[in-house]
């Protein structure tokens, strides 16, 4: 499965305080839930946190997303007249954009990394979403599918051959990762027990999973590749 592991990259997506169940504000407070919480988000740091050590120590790469919009960013509902969360409308660059509530703004603790994902092993941050008028989902693209966030460049300098997907969400920003990797003639390997769904439209998480599926995007569980590591 991993056939050069210093070629290999781990891609943490979005492993941020708005898309967890609960997260420690900046004075300390226990939060209950981040703005676009998904159900056990937080249930992804562990599995990404062995998969980076392991694979740090092993000679890869590892490389995360930050959700990053500034406040009145376009895919808020808050910026749409009337609109509330969940409505989807059509843009300009974007068809069938889903409207969120309010999250992952700029400098806020809702966008910091949730204090439970090990910083230390990841190599580089890429940012996105931080143009107000284009969301961002995929790690490599912005929704337009033509705007680049500079990772393409980053990891084929690299020579990263294979990427190792995990985090939040399966449905959007993690699919739209893999199958933009796929595209892009890397090997893909989405990390299965490290990623979880909005499942916003109903049955997207499905619909998103057999998507990756049948473009040759393969699945293995943390347990699996730490094997591979070792
Ligand atoms: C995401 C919705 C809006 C994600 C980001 O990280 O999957 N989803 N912004
Ligand atoms: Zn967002």
């Amino acid at each position: 499965m991993l056939s050069n592991i210093t070629r290999t990259l781990l891609l943490e997506i979005d492993v941020q305080n708005d898309f967890c169940p609960a997260y420690t504000s900046a004075a300390g407070e226990q939060i209950p839930n981040g703005a676009l919480a998904v159900q056990d988000g937080d249930g992804v740091i562990a599995p990404l946190n062995a998969l980076a050590a392991a694979l740090t120590a092993a000679g890869g790469r590892v490389a995360a997303t930050q959700d990053w919009h500034p406040a009145r960013h376009i895919s808020f509902a808050s910026s749409h007249d009337g609109k509330k969360p969940g409505d989807i409308i059509d843009l300009a660059a974007v068809a069938g954009q889903v409207l969120w509530p309010d999250h992952c703004v700029q400098g806020k603790q809702g966008a910091a990394f949730h204090e439970k994902l090990d910083l230390e092993p990841i190599n580089f941050i890429v940012r996105k979403g931080f143009r107000r008028g284009l969301d961002s989902y995929s790690a490599f693209f912005e929704n337009d599918r033509c705007t680049a966030t500079g990772l393409e460049g980053c990891i084929k300098q690299l020579n990263v051959e294979t990427v190792i997907i995990g985090g939040l969400a399966t449905d959007y920003c993690v699919f739209y990762s893999a199958m933009d990797a796929r595209r892009l003639g890397f090997s893909v390997i989405i990390a299965s027990d490290a990623i979880r769904g909005v499942g916003y439209p109903e049955g997207s998480i499905e619909k998103a999973t057999l998507e990756m599926q049948a473009n040759g995007i393969s699945f293995a569980t943390s347990a699996q590749l730490l094997e591979e590591l070792r």
